[in-house]
């Protein structure tokens, strides 16, 4: 529990976040990522609101482009006068503060933009939790009151794909060079794309890799194709099916058929039509029901998050538990019990 001047401080901290300013937001999620105490009580004082952005979620593997179309799109919702906040999650490409890809000019030119807000998230290596820090940096950045949120994630594993549950629309970045519609099959990217972007159109091997993908949801649509199980001993798909559970995203069996555009986000070419069916995506989530359908998916998942955080946190923090626990490996080491009944007592007093 906070004490009073940690309270003080959040109401504080909430005041300044209302009133639209972005050191607040920036001091929030730090307070979120970090998980300090109160960060619970914080985040339940801002996120009363409830989601209102529009968030897009761009993944595939590294390089493929993803800050650069990001830009790209970013600039283009700028031109409306909407405003951008940007959360990149691991980028391979290093980037630090307010200058996502300094070298870029492109992107110096946002980093200068009051109407853009970037967070770039190092998690790499630091598995436990993750995901769920993540999460509550995107609501932040949302709740700050955003038009337009964008999450870019090295989609590679399977934190990643759990990440892309947090958009309303997934955009999955291939290029020539990330190899052919079977490998992202394979990798799950079938199950979790939106939209289709085969960048570095410039290169050869773009039109081929885009009719590729575009025979894949053809033949998953129709025909019902065997799901290929994944590499590296994890089944991806399943990750991807898990991570949206009410949304079959075989091409056109709910109404939305998912687009395969080409880019090049050297020239920009394409761009307009990325922009375009983002819109497209956006206003078919809204007339179908599928946008709520996906926020409570997400909050439901928020909700089993923190339950399962907490349960942990009281379970080992009980001095009775630890006790008890104690005593069960006593117990197992002579015979009298097994690991399975001593969890059995153990949950039985937390429970009760
Ligand atoms: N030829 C070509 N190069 C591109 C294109 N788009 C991006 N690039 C280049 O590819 C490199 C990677 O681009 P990024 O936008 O940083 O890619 P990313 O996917 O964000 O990379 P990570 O975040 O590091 O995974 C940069 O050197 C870009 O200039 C394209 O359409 N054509
Ligand atoms: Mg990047």
């Amino acid at each position: 529990m906070p004490d009073s001047s940690a309270q003080s401080t959040t109401a504080d901290l909430a005041k300044r976040f209302r009133a639209g300013q972005v050191a607040a937001l920036a001091r929030a999620i730090s307070i979120a990522e970090d998980q300090r105490p109160g960060f619970e009580e914080l985040l339940h004082e801002l996120l009363t609101a409830g989601p209102t952005a529009s968030r897009v979620g761009m993944t595939g593997p590294p390089g493929a482009g993803k800050s650069s179309l990001v830009a790209h799109v970013a600039h283009a919702y700028r031109a409306q006068e909407e405003r951008v906040g940007i959360v990149a999650v691991d980028p391979t490409s290093p980037f630090s503060g307010g200058a996502l890809l300094g070298d870029r000019i492109r992107m110096n030119d946002l980093a200068t933009d009051a109407g853009i807000f970037i967070r770039s998230m190092a998690t790499r290596g630091s598995l436990g939790g993750l995901a769920a820090t993540t999460k509550e940096v995107l609501d932040l950045v949302d709740a700050f009151g955003f038009e337009r949120v964008l999450v870019e994630t090295v989609g590679v594993g399977q934190t990643e794909l759990e990440i892309t549950a947090a958009a309303d629309t997934v955009v999955v970045v291939l290029v020539p060079e990330s190899g052919d519609a079977v490998q992202a099959m394979k990798a799950g990217l079938m199950e979790i794309a939106d939209i289709f972007v085969v960048n570095k159109a410039d290169r050869p091997g773009a039109p081929r890799l885009a009719k590729e993908i575009r025979q894949a949801l053809h033949l998953r649509a129709g025909h019902g194709v065997q799901e290929p199980s994944g590499h590296h001993g994890v089944d991806l798909t399943q990750v991807a099916r898990d991570a949206r559970p009410t949304s079959t995203p075989a091409v056109d069996s709910e109404g939305w058929d998912i687009p395969v555009l080409e880019t090049n986000a050297l020239d920009g070419t394409g761009v307009e039509a990325l922009v375009e069916a983002l819109g497209r995506h956006r206003a078919w989530l809204d007339s179908s029901g599928e946008l709520d359908a996906r926020r409570r998916d997400r909050a439901r998942g928020r909700v089993r998050d923190v339950v399962e955080r907490e349960m942990r946190r009281a379970a080992w923090s009980s001095m009775k538990l630890q006790a008890a626990l104690d005593e069960g490996v006593d117990r197992i080491a002579t015979g009298a019990a097994t690991p399975y009944s001593v969890a059995r007592e153990l949950l039985a007093q937390l429970l009760r």
